[in-house]
């Protein structure tokens, strides 16, 4: 599986090779408990990530306790050309956070503290490693929250989460992390630390920096601590859980949320039934939220401030969808319990998917009026290709779902096996068919080492020069995530 993941690629010679010297150096500046070498074991929770698809053999993970250690690894690797993949929670969906060959693994796990919060402004501030589940509880103890939520965030990191620009369950209400990271503790490959995490919420002094980290996935330096800003904490949550008969129907829905929830909604999630079936399976014990399946489903979330007039507001907004027959069902959250388990039906999706061995995963923005296409042309193509059924066919479902709110769709192909026909049939189909529809192939997810060399299918040719002389500006020996992205 791995061997096939990893085609087309070889290790550059250019880099060198770990050797004794290195680690004695490595020794000297760190403690015990901050380096784990390989000594015949392959280190593979760092190495593989947690679809199983990627899988590096690096020998050394390094897990420095602060900025300065980060920055003495990193000024030690320019200046031996030791390649080094950073790495948070590894819950990373394109290969980006493992290393393709023997590349240093730099995790940030141990720089995990909250630095500072100032519950006026709402500006947070903490290290890279902090996991966001953590950071959720931190802020939540503080009457705020963390202005992103993901299924993965009991492992994900906070530095991860900012590197990759994952825009998340919320992002329709909060924004994007390009709004809302205030500034950046970044260690560049050279060792140098540039840092504006003390800026302010407007801070126009010249080029904004901090932006080009963000979503960079560690290729031109290390985040190592981040100040956000912290929302507050709504004092009423609702959601609902709805079935419909069309994507036409999502989309007449959504435009009448935008209209009627207005103010307090939070979040417009869609899945088809194919989501929905795989996730059945996955929690089998708890009984599905509505009384018969539908082609697809919408949950809806408000937060606000009050919550008998949201409650008021949701139902209202129900009772008139279902007198003008745009949804057929809803399942509307009676308390904080119900609430919690309808979310646990859209966040166990992505597991659901790869419960049954593995999954092709692509996460794309389009036109709303196309999204949901690409699944159609992707689900015809593998079924005509009659790959899509019971053992022993490869593939178990081709599914779609993700956030209307946010023009992003995620296909998932949850399979048995990897096999070079299914590739063949999914590559480079689907990114011709984004490039068509003037979509991107990449919404969230980035690019790491599964998207690498296919930018051009939504970046110009002067785009994509760009962001090669960027790379080389910041990392002019290469040494920074190397194979992937750009
Ligand atoms: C989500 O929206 C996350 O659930 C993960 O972006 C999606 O695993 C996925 O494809
Ligand atoms: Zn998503």
């Amino acid at each position: 599986l791995t061997a096939e993941a990893y085609p087309k690629v070889h290790r550059n010679p250019d880099y060198k090779v770990l050797n004794d010297e290195d680690l004695k150096f490595f020794h000297s500046i760190l403690d015990d408990d901050e380096i784990i070498e390989a000594n015949g074991d392959d280190l593979v929770t760092y190495n593989q990530d947690w679809m199983n698809k990627y899988r590096g053999q690096s020998n050394l993970v390094l897990l420095p306790k602060s900025t300065e250690k980060v920055s003495k690894i990193m000024k030690y690797c320019n200046e031996h050309k030791l390649a080094v993949v950073p790495q948070g929670g590894n819950t990373d969906l394109v290969g980006a956070s493992v290393p393709v060959f023997d590349e240093i693994i730099l995790s940030l796990r141990q720089m995990n503290k909250v630095r500072e919060f100032d519950p006026v402004s709402g500006a947070f501030k903490c290290d890279a490693g902090v996991v966001m589940r953590d950071a959720h509880q931190f802020l939540s103890d503080n009457d705020h929250i963390f202005p992103l939520d993901l299924p993965s965030r009991n492992a994900c990191q906070v530095g991860g989460v900012v590197s990759t620009n994952a825009g998340g369950l919320n992002l329709l209400r909060y924004g994007s992390l390009h709004g809302n990271v205030l500034g950046l503790e970044v260690v560049l490959p050279n060792g140098e630390i540039i840092s504006n995490i003390d800026a302010l919420r407007k801070d126009n002094t010249g080029y904004d920096l901090k932006q080009l980290f963000i979503g960079a996935e560690g290729t031109i330096g290390v985040i190592t601590g981040v100040s956000i800003l912290a929302a507050p904490k709504p004092k009423a949550l609702n959601n609902t859980f709805i079935g419909l008969e069309s994507f036409d129907i999502v989309q007449d829905l959504f435009v009448k949320a935008k209209k009627e929830l207005s103010e307090i909604l939070s979040a417009f999630e869609f899945m088809d039934n194919g989501s929905i079936k795989c996730t059945i399976e996955y929690l089998k014990d708890e009984p599905f939220l509505l009384k018969k399946q539908h082609p697809f489903y919408v949950l809806i979330e408000t937060s606000g401030s009050n919550q008998q007039h949201d409650q008021e507001k949701l139902s209202a907004f129900i009772k008139s969808a279902l007198e003008e027959k745009l949804i057929s069902e809803s399942h509307m959250a009676a308390d904080i319990d119900e609430y919690n388990k309808i979310w646990t039906w859209r966040k166990s999706v992505p597991p659901a998917c790869n419960s049954y061995g593995g999954m092709y995963k692509y996460d794309m923005s389009l036109k709303l009026k196309d999204l949901y296409s690409v699944s159609d042309a992707v689900t015809k193509r593998l079924n005509a290709a009659g790959l899509i059924g019971d053992a022993p066919k490869p593939i178990v479902a081709s599914v779609g779902y993700g956030h209307v709110g946010d023009g992003n769709i995620h296909l998932n192909i949850a399979v048995r096996e990897f096999t070079k026909q299914i590739e063949d049939l999914l590559e480079p189909f689907v990114y011709e068919y984004i490039q068509s529809k003037k979509g991107s192939i990449s919404a969230e997810h980035g690019i790491g080492f599964h998207k690498h060399g296919h930018l051009h299918y939504s970046r110009s040719e002067i785009e994509i020069r760009f962001m090669k002389e960027i790379k080389k500006h910041y990392d002019p020996n290469a040494i920074l995530n190397p194979y992937k992205y750009v």
